[in-house]
């Protein structure tokens, strides 16, 4: 038990025993005890334990006993740990921290979290990919989840978004269908949190709505290198309401201090296996390192009739409102600099509702946030078994909240009083309505025909999927026409393949063509009609990732491969200067005990080399005497960590001796392999990808 969690039992209240740090059982196991003064150990019911390694037995070699009510109380509590996972989103990761606001917004909206600068409001901001179950790995290509809970001093805000700043469908009456089509398929149980399957591509390709994000999806956005390193986005458009009621259109956008960046898939699949948990670990490992993840809240403001003449409808979460159309106001940041303290307690239980708003903060008749606003509040009832689980810690706001809801499973408070309603004459101190400062939605007048109707204004499907596919640097089109090969040369239903290749030909037809001929199709099919002419719009640089990538090492990590006989000093050299320019730098050897240096001493590792792969640094260094490159030659994770350095488009510096394992690994010289004594170029080339090699390591459509 650690210091702080040892303290926390003690001031619960129970007595310090004097154990020993170690004890002998009855049956003669060694029971190690950390140092300290431990509270004692109880039931439930606070009954002291006795004895927590043996179950009561009729002798000693018999039955064990139905009376045990220590044995059943412990495997009771046990078989019931576990609670349906999301249904999407099942696995994330969280934490706290604060926004901090920098600029009011006073002048659109009564909201006081928008008005009051300077002021931090705590946070618990919980990251998540989509598709996959709570056990799944950390890297697959998906959409991410960017969830965050403001505890604000008017209740509770959920910003509830995610890295990608549109959505699959335009109706919330789809998204059922849409995720059984990206889920496991149902009969066979696989894949698991992948979209390289016939029923995912099935119902894309009879969804032209899904277009735009289909061109996110296989872009690198679903690839980011840390969840750090994401932009995350609230989708819909919302309302700001100010002190008369008038309202404006808001879109929020997070952007990360560290700038955007992204993995190659070939690096994510083999991270996969290397470490299933990489971006619950790299987060952790910055918020423990006080390596505080920050980033930007800011918005795009516009008025009903700025809104009339944009080229698309702002009510449709298929489209993107371009920066270069309503810029971005930066109002605040956000930074996350503490870690929970239990995973369940607080990242499972929390519980996020696109409904928790404050005064001043409004909807729009987005038909996909309108759904929204009902399905979480639905979901958490299935998830978290009770009407009451807003008392969890985790949910509670931490401003007053009072009402006259009572009762229900689990419920934890205990009322007084004998009035439970309102209005009332009897009970002076009860909660009431108040009108001046209470929740207001926006009076905007409504008419036209009630129905089951989608308008004429949601028809464009491809203009904003071509802009995007337009607006990317070379490399990033390259990688979304091989991402869309890959994803569809695992689809088993000819027809499914062909009918994206049809959209895609909206869209833009050398995409087409490089798809088509990735899948070896023997003629470009047709492309569906589109319902309105397909426009083309300006591009938006502001919608690459290369482009918005900083040259930075920080937030970035180094290896540093090392074995018997290696040069101490130049390792020296080079751990300092990577860390001096920000990144973290971790030592491998084939032997985690650590290598025996060319001067004699012995330098310790961090990682072992068969479990501390190249695929989770963003550079590496291979620092080795002839000898040891010669005895490195015979094991297949040096050549792999050499030569998946290099087609993952990373720098490296290498050593003269390191020369025989680098011809081995098929390493080239280019401006990003660099000698190792070359710390300047070395820094230089590890703060960002060497793109242009890409093409000699690579066949991409
Ligand atoms: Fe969600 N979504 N969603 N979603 N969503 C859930 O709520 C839903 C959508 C998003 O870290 C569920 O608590 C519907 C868009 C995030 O706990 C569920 C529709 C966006 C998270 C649900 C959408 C999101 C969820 C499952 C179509 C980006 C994880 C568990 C109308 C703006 C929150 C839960 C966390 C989770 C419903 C579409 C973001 C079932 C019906 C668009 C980040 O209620």
């Amino acid at each position: 038990m650690s210091k702080k969690n040892a303290d926390k039992g003690a001031s619960q209240g129970h007595a310090p025993t004097n154990a020993s740090d170690t004890e002998v059982g009855a049956a003669g196991e060694l029971h190690q005890q950390a140092g300290g003064s431990h509270p004692q150990l109880t039931t439930n019911q606070g009954l002291p334990i006795a004895d927590n390694q043996n179950s009561l037995r009729a002798n000693p070699r018999g039955p064990t006993l139905l009376e045990d009510f220590i044995l059943r109380e412990k495997i009771f509590h046990f078989d019931h740990e576990r609670i349906p996972e999301r249904v999407v989103h099942a696995r994330g990761s969280a934490a706290h921290g604060y926004f901090e606001l920098t600029e009011s917004l006073g002048q659109y909206t009564t909201a006081k979290i928008l008005n009051e600068v300077g002021v931090k409001t705590p946070v618990f901001t919980r990251f998540s990919t989509v598709a996959g179950g709570a056990g799944s790995v950390d890297t697959p290509r998906d959409v991410r989840g960017f969830a965050v809970k403001f505890y604000t001093k008017e209740g509770n805000w959920d910003l509830v978004g995610n890295n990608i700043p549109v959505f699959f469908i335009q109706d919330a009456i789809k998204f059922p269908d849409l995720v059984h089509a990206v889920k496991m398929e149902p009969d066979r149980g696989f894949p698991q949190a992948a979209t390289a399957h016939d029923t995912f591509w099935d119902y894309m390709s009879v969804t032209p709505e899904a277009m735009h994000m289909v061109m996110w999806a296989m872009s690198d956005r679903t690839l980011p290198r840390s969840l750090r390193m994401m932009e995350g986005f609230g989708i819909h458009t919302f309302r700001l309401l100010d002190k008369d009621g008038k309202s404006t259109f808001v879109k929020f956008h997070w952007r990360p201090k560290l700038g955007l960046q992204s993995t190659v898939w070939d690096e994510a699949l083999k991270i996969a296996g290397a470490d299933p948990d990489f971006h619950r670990r790299d987060l952790f490992d910055a918020i423990q390192n006080g390596d505080f993840p920050e980033w930007e809240l800011a918005v795009q403001l516009f008025s009903q009739e700025e809104a009339d003449k944009f080229p698309f409808d702002h009510l449709d979460a298929t489209k993107v409102i371009p920066e270069e159309t309503v810029p971005l106001k930066v109002i605040g940041r956000m930074v996350l600099d503490r870690w929970p303290d239990n995973f369940f307690a607080e990242t499972e239980q929390v519980a996020f509702c696109p409904s928790h708003v404050v005064p001043g903060i409004d909807f729009s008749n987005d038909p996909l946030l309108q759904g929204r606003l009902f399905s979480y509040l639905d979901t958490q009832l299935s998830r978290l078994g009770s009407p009451n689980f807003h008392q969890i810690p985790i949910n509670a706001p931490k401003c007053p909240f009072a009402n006259h809801q009572r009762d229900g499973h689990m419920q934890m408070t205990q009322p007084k009083g004998r009035v439970a309603y309102e209005p009332n004459t009897l009970a002076a101190d009860s909660p009431r309505e108040t009108r001046a400062n209470g929740f207001h939605s926006a009076a905007v007048p409504e008419n036209g025909e009630r129905g089951r109707i989608r308008a004429e204004s949601f028809a464009d499907h491809y203009s904003q999927a071509r802009m995007f596919y337009r607006s990317q640097t070379s490399h990033e089109q390259a990688h979304m026409a091989s991402a869309l090969v890959f994803e569809l040369s695992k689809v088993e239903t000819p027809r499914v393949r062909t009918a994206m290749v049809g959209h895609m030909r909206n869209i833009d037809e050398d995409l087409a063509r490089r798809v088509a001929d990735g899948l070896a199709l023997d003629a470009m099919p047709d492309a569906p009609p589109s319902p309105v002419p397909v426009q083309d719009m300006p591009p938006s640089p502001a919608l690459q990732i290369i482009g918005k990538m900083v040259p930075t090492l920080k937030g970035r990590a180094i290896g540093i491969l090392v074995a018997d006989g290696s040069d101490g000093e130049q390792v020296q050299a080079l751990k300092r200067a990577a860390m001096d320019a920000g990144a973290t730098v971790k030592i491998v050897a084939p032997k985690i005990g650590g290598a025996k240096l060319a001067d004699g001493s012995k330098l310790e590792a961090d990682g072992q080399l068969q479990g501390t792969p190249s695929v989770i640094f963003d550079a590496v260094a291979i620092v080795l005497s002839e000898e040891g490159a010669q005895m490195l030659l015979k094991e297949s994770a040096a050549i792999d960590f050499a030569s998946d350095a290099y087609v993952h488009l990373k720098a490296i510096a290498a050593s003269s001796g390191a020369q025989a394992l680098l011809d081995k690994a098929g390493v080239i010289p280019d401006a990003g392999v660099v000698a190792a004594d070359d710390m300047k170029d070395f820094i230089k080339a590890a703060s960002t990808r060497q793109w242009d090699r890409e093409v000699s390591v690579r066949i991409l459509a």
